[in-house]
């Protein structure tokens, strides 16, 4: 598969640990569990969490076993998304074999994706430059005027052009929306800065680590199960709020709203089992690892890190445009590190240290 330079190739330190005492923690639990039985609830205690020196949160994802990757045939595919063409359930070979992977150690991973206001956070105290603005070429925004076919590629967005970056998209973000238009190395860029701060190591998660981490113990397409139509509930994707400003994609937008035209502010929707929200939908997150359509045929068993070498980087996850067969925690998609596009963004981890490991 090729891939046009941006296009989709399909279209300090833990600062909130609880500074209560350890009697009034036990008052806290008692009250807690009181309430619940009142209210005859049973809740998950929440996942360990941190904030870093930026405000990020990041909660701890525990180690463990999964089942990576996708076997779906194409015939169930057709079944569950009739109003797709044949041919995109054919191009989904590089989500197999299913295999088994073992993640050997605890890490935090963002609880949500970063934020425009932390990525300016970022700017302001590093001085980087990012990427769509250095390199003067811009970036992909949305432009209800623009005709996609004006162009030679068909794009869904306007670009490169240097009226658009990371704070202009072409429509309305908050400091809580998700960063956009941010390239891969933007994003390694802004994890080695964090590290040399803190003095701790942040990264972009591995594709294995992004995957368990989006399942969160689940085997189905999507954390919650099967039915796209359910994607609605804790993804933010391409849906009938979406569906007014691109008419044309009518049998790809889900019947119902996820209450979200473009990107939402991080968070909106509900998490995952292990705490994590927008791991589907609103913004594509880079991850570590270099693209091989036949990786999984040889990928080691054990904290598997990518090819190599190669010339795509992986993204996972979909965006708040994208339709439900791409918003599925198997969908592996990829563009080169210097990609920049209006859909796409970023989730860092932060590995874990010893004590946290205990926990
Ligand atoms: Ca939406
Ligand atoms: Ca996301």
């Amino acid at each position: 598969m090729g891939a046009a330079p941006d296009a989709p190739h399909t279209t300090g330190r833990p600062s909130v640990r609880n500074p209560a005492t350890r009697a009034t923690q036990l008052v806290l639990l008692a009250l807690s569990l009181g309430l619940s039985a009142c209210a005859g609830l049973v809740r998950p205690p929440a996942p360990p969490s941190q904030v870093n020196s930026l405000g990020m949160k990041f909660v701890l994802i525990p180690a463990g076993e999964f089942l990576m990757g996708s076997d779906e045939s194409p015939q169930g595919l057709a079944r569950d998304f009739p109003s797709y063409e044949p041919r995109r359930f054919l191009q989904l070979g590089d989500e197999q074999p299913v295999h088994r992977v073992r993640i050997s150690k605890p890490f935090w991973l963002g609880q949500h994706e970063v934020t425009v206001g932390q990525f300016r956070a970022y700017l302001e105290a590093s001085g980087h430059v990012p990427e769509s603005v250095a390199d003067g070429t811009g970036a992909y925004g949305y432009n209800p005027d623009y005709d996609p076919a004006s162009t030679a590629r068909g794009d869904a967005f306007e670009g490169r052009d240097p009226r658009y970056s990371w704070d202009q998209p072409g429509f309305a973000q908050s400091d809580q929306s998700p960063v956009l238009n941010v390239t891969w190395n933007d994003a390694v860029a802004m994890a080695r800065w964090l590290s040399q701060q803190e003095g701790r190591t942040y990264r972009l998660p591995t594709e294995a680590e992004w995957e368990y981490a989006c399942r969160a113990g689940s085997r189905t397409r999507y954390p919650q199960g099967d039915d796209p139509q359910s994607l609605v509930q804790v993804a933010n994707v391409f849906d009938a709020a979406a569906l007014p400003y691109w008419p044309r994609w009518q049998a790809y937008a889900l019947a119902g709203s996820d209450g979200h035209a473009f990107s939402a502010p991080v968070g909106s929707l509900a998490a995952n089992a292990f705490g994590l929200h927008d791991m589907l939908g609103n913004a594509w997150e880079w991850v570590a690892d270099w693209h091989d359509e036949a990786y999984y045929a040889s990928s080691p068993g054990v904290d598997p890190t990518g090819p190599e070498d190669g010339g795509v980087k992986v993204r996972r996850g979909g965006s708040w445009h994208s339709w439900a067969l791409y918003a599925r925690c198997a969908f592996r998609n990829w563009n080169t590190p210097q990609t920049r596009y209006t859909l796409v963004g970023m989730r860092l981890l932060l590995e874990a240290e010893d004590d946290d490991r205990r926990r």
